[in-house]
């Protein structure tokens, strides 16, 4: 490894929150892009880098690194930015919503991407799972929108954390897939707060640098349109 950190990556999928947080730290990186469509994240080669053959896996000085919450924590921690430090009186606060936006939110968000991996193929069991996951989803959206109103250092304020990043990919995600399914439901403007860190994330140079190497578009955030990467697939 030249760069310090190796970061395993397709196109617009959870690798996209690691690639912004090392955009804001100004972390040198290389990038390997796992092709999906040969779902090559299955393979062994890359099961030796995170058994649960998931995308992203961050290679580090340390080893490699898959879970995006960890990766994200633990590059926060490590480069002593992007979330409060450990000693804080914010840092209780912005560790139970990280974990809750991922063992929760984004939980919620891959069953209902892949209903069958919970509920089997019978179609009509799939569309009542995926109703209920859009409720939950909102629910989780609205109370993370009022978190937010208590005007933290870690949620939607001036300056991005590691949690501003991951939420961001998530409505992002929420707004273009699953393709061919309702996602009417996903009105960025029921979440004020969210909406506001959207547009304000937008105008980073972070995101500027994702866009290009990922091929998000103008907007990723308040108005995502599905990714034309230079290279890869998002599925
Ligand atoms: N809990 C994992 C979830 C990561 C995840 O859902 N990765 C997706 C891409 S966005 C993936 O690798 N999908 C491939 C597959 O399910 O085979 C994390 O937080 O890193």
């Amino acid at each position: 490894m030249t760069k310090r950190y190796r970061l395993h990556y397709a196109p617009d999928n959870a690798s996209l929150v690691i690639r912004l947080a090392l955009e804001e730290l100004g972390q040198a990186y290389e990038t390997v892009l796992v092709n999906r469509q040969a779902q090559v994240q299955r393979s062994a080669a890359y099961r030796a880098l995170n058994p649960n053959g998931l995308i992203p896996v961050l290679e580090t000085p340390d080893g490699p690194m898959f879970e995006t919450a960890a990766i994200l924590l633990w590059l926060a921690d490590r480069h002593g930015a992007l979330a409060p430090h450990v000693d804080s009186d914010q840092r209780a606060g912005f560790l139970k919503w990280l974990f809750f936006a991922s063992n929760t939110l984004h939980a919620d968000l891959r069953i209902l991407f892949h209903p069958e991996r919970y509920i089997g193929t019978n179609l009509t069991q799939q569309h009542e799972l995926r109703r209920i996951q859009r409720q939950r989803l909102h629910t989780h959206l609205s109370n993370i929108d009022t978190a937010a109103s208590q005007k933290t250092t870690w949620l939607c304020a001036d300056e991005p954390s590691v949690l501003d990043l991951y939420l961001a990919c998530q409505l992002r995600w929420m707004a273009l897939y699953p393709l061919g399914c309702d996602r009417s439901w996903m009105v960025l403007a029921q979440y004020p707060n969210l909406h506001a860190m959207c547009n304000k994330l937008e105008l980073r140079a972070s995101v500027s640098a994702a866009r290009c190497a990922e091929g998000l578009g103008a907007t990723p955030f308040t108005s995502p349109f599905l990714a034309k990467p230079p290279e890869g697939s998002p599925t």
